[in-house]
């Protein structure tokens, strides 16, 4: 890997944070957060940015998902391509659900493509930098706790490589175009994790800005991406409260611990603010998303709703953002912040970021490793096939 970072862990003390770590978090943090009562509900602590929490949203848009189904879609097209592609407006037009039955744009449906796929892959991906800690996890609780997340993630990746699968592309070439580099996978995965902190830190702002884009998504305007999102959001939310808890105990553990975390906070923050994608006046595909709906809001729009929805959580965890112009704007009813470094965000989506090199080797392997159970699921197939004709 020559010069390639790798994830190793730093300085910090590993033993001190596994002896410490022993205490019960669970009783003892809900116990210190009680004080806080209206401050540590899941709405304020996990997010409610719009006097709604999160998971209500995701139960709402859940709900209207069933009574699209439900709708009465009389008035289909006559089968020309003028009433084709009326019926398809229409459809976006009344928030109802483009099915996989429906007459679909081709760049509709390579829009979806595009997005689905590099979704799915930052699931795929993004299980390596947390799977770095399953075997150095500080105690069999949180070794047990970060296994089944691993796992969960892995899940999300075939929800939505199923998606995608109903848009008339096999998973296979999906994977092909991830390994050869035609497609991308989110930019946050290409930093490493150097100490156990990172996995709260992760938790924390990374399925933290994960489910503040990702909600909005249940009310995808195509309905087999919006279903897997419903499921996805709702994991990922606990995702985000195990990686909140894990920061608040070594917040309140001790000084070595709290710098630990506090260390974690300062790498992750502005990479998380990344993941929403480039400014508005750079996103290329912003404006033709909105309008068939696929994406609801604009990546500045999430990104502040990021930032608002942190500012609280942080003041709870006890440690600071690492943004000296952080200030709230009476005027504006949200938080001032800076911007990350988008020339950054560039160079790390160009394959030039930290670890881009170790994960596309390390997928690679994995992706060879697996052939043989390929191949065995494949010949398992064809001898039933083979039996039952
Ligand atoms: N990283 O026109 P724009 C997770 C690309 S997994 C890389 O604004 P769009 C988790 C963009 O693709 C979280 N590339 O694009 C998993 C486009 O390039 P192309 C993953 C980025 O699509 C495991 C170009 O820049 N989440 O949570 O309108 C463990 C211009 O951008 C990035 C999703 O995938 C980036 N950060 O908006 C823990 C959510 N940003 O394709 C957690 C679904 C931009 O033209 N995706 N680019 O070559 C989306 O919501 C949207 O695709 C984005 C970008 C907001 C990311």
């Amino acid at each position: 890997m020559g010069s390639v970072p790798r994830d190793e862990p730093s300085g910090v003390s590993l033993s001190r944070v596994a002896e410490t770590d022993q205490r019960p978090p669970g009783r003892e943090v809900l116990h210190m957060l009680a004080p806080q009562a209206s401050d540590c509900n899941t709405c304020v602590v996990y997010g409610d940015d719009v006097g709604q929490s999160l998971l209500d949203q995701v139960e709402d848009a859940e709900r209207e998902l069933r009574a699209a189904a439900e709708a009465d879609r009389a008035g289909g097209p006559d089968g020309s391509d003028a009433d084709l592609q009326r019926y398809f407006d229409e459809v976006i037009a009344a928030d109802q659900k483009i099915e996989p039955r429906d007459w679909i744009p081709e760049a509709y449906r390579k829009g979806l493509v595009r997005q689905i796929a590099q979704h799915a892959h930052s699931e795929i991906i993004g299980m390596q930098p947390e799977g770095n800690w399953i075997s150095r996890a500080p105690s069999l609780k949180r070794k047990a706790i970060l296994l089944a997340k691993v796992q969960d993630e892995a899940g999300h990746g075939l929800y939505l490589y199923a998606a995608a699968e109903t848009l008339g592309v096999a998973r296979e070439e999906l994977v092909q175009m991830l390994l050869d580099g035609r497609q991308k996978y989110s930019s946050i995965f290409n930093y490493p994790t150097l100490t156990w902190a990172d996995i709260g830190a992760i938790g924390w702002l990374v399925d933290g800005a994960a489910i503040v884009n990702q909600v909005p998504l249940c009310r995808c305007s195509y309905g087999p991406y919006a279903r897997a999102m419903i499921r996805i959001c709702k994991e990922e939310s606990f995702h985000q409260r195990q990686g909140f808890e894990i920061l608040y105990t070594l917040a309140n553990g001790t000084g070595a611990q709290r710098r630990m975390a506090q260390d974690a906070v300062d790498r992750w923050w502005y990479p998380s603010l990344a993941m929403f994608g480039p400014p508005d006046t750079a996103s290329t595909h912003s404006e033709q998303s909105m309008a068939w709906k696929i994406k609801r809001f604009s990546n500045d729009d999430l990104r502040q709703r990021f930032v608002d929805m942190c500012v609280q959580q942080a003041s709870v965890l006890g440690l600071a953002i690492p943004d000296p112009d952080l200030r709230w704007n009476a005027e504006r009813g949200s938080y001032d912040f800076t911007d990350p470094d988008y020339d950054e965000l560039f160079r790390v989506i160009k394959g030039n970021g930290p670890c881009n090199r170790q994960r596309m080797a390390y997928r690679h392997r994995a992706y060879d490793d697996g052939a043989w159970v390929r191949e065995a699921a494949a010949a398992h197939a064809a001898k039933r096939r083979a039996e039952a004709a």
